[in-house]
């Protein structure tokens, strides 16, 4: 049965022994808002198999206690943040409701009942129940709240007028500054040698301007991948990392999608330079690797020489 906000926590005002359940690798929407309502409900935080890198990031930072894979023992559940079934990975449901704004919602179906909104994400649903509860939003659960609205709005992306409402609404009630979400849900590693290699990456980097596009090659030790992801976040086009592993040169690419458009596409660049230089490579338009052999900064000179041509390419038919 559909019930709307305020049928929906006077329903749970009957149980005692409550889980809120998330779907596996629970993201902070999901866990955000399975812990705004335990504050103001009491009850059982549980997520299948575990927490995404951010929300654990978020429960770590914020002391949220939550159970891995929980027993089912509870008188009820709510199912949070869920759409199906198959993300309670065979999670056995018998009495429930469901909080969700995912467009199709199966579970819907057997739910004891279910609040059910078009909203970008779960958090702003439980924010209307609380409010509605009348029930004082603490700063932990504002904080979490918060976290699920930027993440699931893609940091405002796809966020609506009401996304903007909630989160301006919680950052006057809690008084927590933006920027202090922000940071927690920095994508940064948080690995020490991870972020050692994104600087050094930045540092050797070789940039070369070919009309207005920037083409960078660097070399690492480790983390060529996520360091040529870090170097398209700062402005390169297209990147080039390579690493050398006894006699093998890993070389990993990433480029933009502009970059895509205008012709380039490192999936067969990987393919021809891998077979001059002795290797095997592949993998998307956007992102590709090679193991070859050979000299590093030749391999490198290579690639831009590659990507050069597949950009000029475009740009001379263009050209009326
Ligand atoms: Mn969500």
């Amino acid at each position: 049965m559909e019930i709307n906000e305020s049928e929906f926590y006077n329903r749970l005002l009957d149980y005692h022994n409550l889980l809120y359940l998330c779907h596996r690798n629970a993201d902070p929407d999901a866990l955000g808002s399975a812990f705004a309502l335990k504050e103001a409900l009491g009850g059982t935080i549980g997520v299948i198999e575990g927490c995404d890198r951010v929300a654990s990031q978020i429960a770590k930072q914020l002391n949220i206690d939550f159970v891995v894979n929980p027993a089912d023992d509870h008188d009820f559940v709510v199912v949070v943040d869920t759409s199906t079934l198959a993300q309670l990975n065979g999670f056995q449901l018998k009495r429930y409701a469901v909080i969700d704004h995912h467009a199709t919602t199966s579970l819907n179906i057997n739910a004891d009942f279910f609040l059910h909104r078009n909203s970008s994400s779960t958090a702003e649903i439980v924010l209307r129940v609380l409010n509605l509860m009348g029930a004082p939003i603490m700063r932990r659960a504002a904080f979490a709240l918060i976290a699920g609205i930027i993440t699931d709005t893609g940091n405002f992306k796809h966020a609506s007028a009401d996304s903007f409402k909630a989160m301006a609404e919680l950052i006057e009630l809690s008084g927590i500054e933006y920027s202090e979400v922000m940071e927690s849900l920095s994508s940064l590693p948080q690995d020490i040698s991870m972020r050692i290699a994104f600087i050094k990456a930045a540092q050797r980097a070789i940039i070369e301007r070919v009309e207005d596009w920037i083409i960078v090659t660097s070399q690492v030790s480790s983390f060529g991948g996520a360091a040529a992801t870090n170097l398209i976040s700062i402005g390169a086009d297209v990147a080039f990392v390579a690493s050398k592993d006894a006699e093998v040169v890993k070389v990993s690419a990433r480029a933009r999608k502009n970059a895509i458009n205008a012709g380039v596409n490192l999936a067969r660049l990987m393919e021809d330079i891998s077979a001059r230089f002795n290797g095997t490579g592949g993998g998307h338009e956007g992102a590709a690797g090679m193991d070859v052999h050979g000299d590093i900064e030749n391999i490198l000179a290579n690639c831009t020489e590659y990507v050069r041509n597949s950009l000029l390419k475009i740009t001379c038919q263009m050209r009326p």
